[in-house]
């Protein structure tokens, strides 16, 4: 990507209304949703991503300090073809320790960008990604022990598309025309403006929740659209928030892919939830010429399993069943002609494998307080990398793995929480959600995951083809970051 593609771009994001009147939370919505820069990745040399420090006026007249990768917040669009090997040089220009993970794709240990994988400001780590996926919507976010929280908040994340050259894309695929990434993330503002990032013990325990909701690094933005067929591809990059979406006038929708691809037909709902990480696709039809916002419910399962409790959902933005829809980011329809296909395939080309009887089960559960609660609350005392969480009454250790799984062995994993609900990720492989809360799936609407949402016993099929050695070995863990920082992650190798 060429240096002044950035340049404009950030010109573009930076461009605010000349008159604003400021006021405490003088979040303005409305302005135009950014859409990243795309960087083509393949086998070259001269992909560089360079994780910097930035500032950035979310709020106008309010600089906050961010991090970003070649821009002041978020990355750009990175593209791999399936097929093709992707060299890419991440470039540490910040201050502390960085990763650069490829959530979601299937490369081994030593390409995954895991915490054990953390290099230093001033480093350089250039891995070459084989390209061995579908079709699907992934993204990258940094991964370093006790700082991916605070570093994915900051802005240390952005989105991959994986392309198939050889699949028919039946759906809107000409990016930026009706095929549009949104990466949805809510961030705390101060009476000031400034974004914030203070984490409390509440904040610790049901993960921390901003005050507003950015789409691509804007708060509330709007998107103009062809009256047609139109793609968007949702990514939950929020550090704790599970969002319920749809659209204010009820409209249907259609969901065609979620974490690792195509989902074999399309899926015609009027909400979908998502969970931090969880990626969907889904095909709205503007041909109505009918403006429309997209919205979020809310959602109780954020705090206490079952809710209400001590963790119930309060906070400023409302999060209790009551509270009124969050805005996302609102919809208009332009006078450009609609481009692209005009009407849904019935089926498509998906690529859900069979996984067949699994070899054997193992049992994970996700503690809330890992070891003595009192060792617990003392650790919490002396600082924030403290350990209060964990799987199976552990908390992660960097120098402990918790499993060796032999390779190309189908698997059932069998997940279940202690206290609260947990969005649970897993590294190197997609899996087939079998169960989720006790009860069973069709397979055909989830799709393959990496992600999924734990809300009582959540049982998936998971097969592991790529190989990770001890020093640099696949996570699994919780996704919403407060508690991953917190040591509900655990570590394995594949051989
Ligand atoms: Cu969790």
């Amino acid at each position: 990507m060429k240096r002044r593609q950035f340049l404009a771009l950030t010109a573009a994001t930076f461009a605010a209304p000349a008159v604003m009147t400021r006021r405490a939370f003088a979040a303005e919505p409305g302005a135009p949703l950014p859409i990243p820069q795309v960087m083509e990745v393949g086998p070259g040399a001269g992909n560089t991503l360079t994780a910097m420090k930035g500032t950035r006026e979310f709020i106008p007249g309010s600089a906050s300090d961010t991090l970003g990768y070649e821009q002041d917040f978020l990355g750009p669009l990175l593209r791999f073809q399936r097929g093709r090997a992707a060299r890419i040089d991440v470039i540490n220009r910040t201050d502390d320790p960085i990763t650069a993970h490829w959530h979601g794709m299937h490369v081994p240990g030593h390409l995954d960008g895991g915490p054990q994988l953390a290099f230093d400001p001033g480093e350089t780590w250039s891995p070459e990604l084989p390209v061995d996926h579908p079709a699907a919507t992934l993204w990258y976010h940094s991964h370093v022990h006790g700082r991916t929280a605070d570093q994915v908040y900051r802005g240390l994340a952005g989105m991959i598309i994986i392309d198939d050259p050889d699949a028919d894309d039946l759906l809107p695929h000409d990016y930026g025309v009706n095929d549009f990434p949104l990466i949805v993330q809510d961030r705390n503002f101060d009476r000031s403006g400034r974004m914030t990032y203070d984490l409390g013990m509440m904040d610790m325990m049901q993960g921390f929740r901003g005050n507003e909701v950015l789409v691509n690094g804007v708060i509330r933005p709007k998107l103009t659209v062809s009256a047609g067929l139109v793609r968007l591809r949702l990514l939950n990059a929020s550090n704790a928030r599970m969002y319920d979406f749809s659209f204010t006038d009820g409209r249907r929708f259609h969901q065609v892919a979620s974490d690792g691809g195509l989902l074999p037909a399309p899926v015609t709902m009027d909400g979908l939830r998502l969970a931090p990480a969880e990626r969907a696709e889904i095909v709205v039809d503007f041909s109505d010429r009918t403006g429309v916002r997209l919205v979020s419910r809310a959602v109780s399962s954020g705090g206490m399993m079952g809710g209400g409790g001590m963790m119930g959902n309060g906070g400023m933005m409302g999060d209790g069943d009551n509270a009124a829809p969050l805005d996302v980011m609102s919809f208009d329809i332009g006078d450009t002609a609609a481009t692209g296909p005009t009407r849904l395939p019935a089926s498509l080309p998906s690529e859900l494998p069979d996984l067949g009887a699994p070899a054997r089960t193992r049992e994970f559960m996700l503690n809330v307080h890992a070891g003595s609660m009192m060792g617990s609350m003392v650790n919490n005392l002396i600082g924030r990398d403290s350990q209060i969480m964990g799987i199976n009454g552990q908390s992660f250790d960097m120098g402990r793995i918790d499993l060796s799984i032999p390779m190309g062995e189908t698997e059932l994993w069998r997940i279940n929480a202690d206290m609260m609900v947990h969005p649970f990720h897993v590294h190197g492989a997609s899996f087939q959600v079998l169960k989720m809360g006790g009860r069973a799936i069709d397979p055909a609407r989830i799709g393959l995951k990496d992600v999924v949402h734990v809300e009582g016993i959540t049982e998936i099929l998971i097969r592991f083809d790529k190989r990770a050695e001890t020093e640099a070995p696949f996570m699994y863990h919780c996704h919403i970051l407060e508690h991953e920082d917190a040591g509900m992650m655990g570590q394995f190798t594949v051989a």
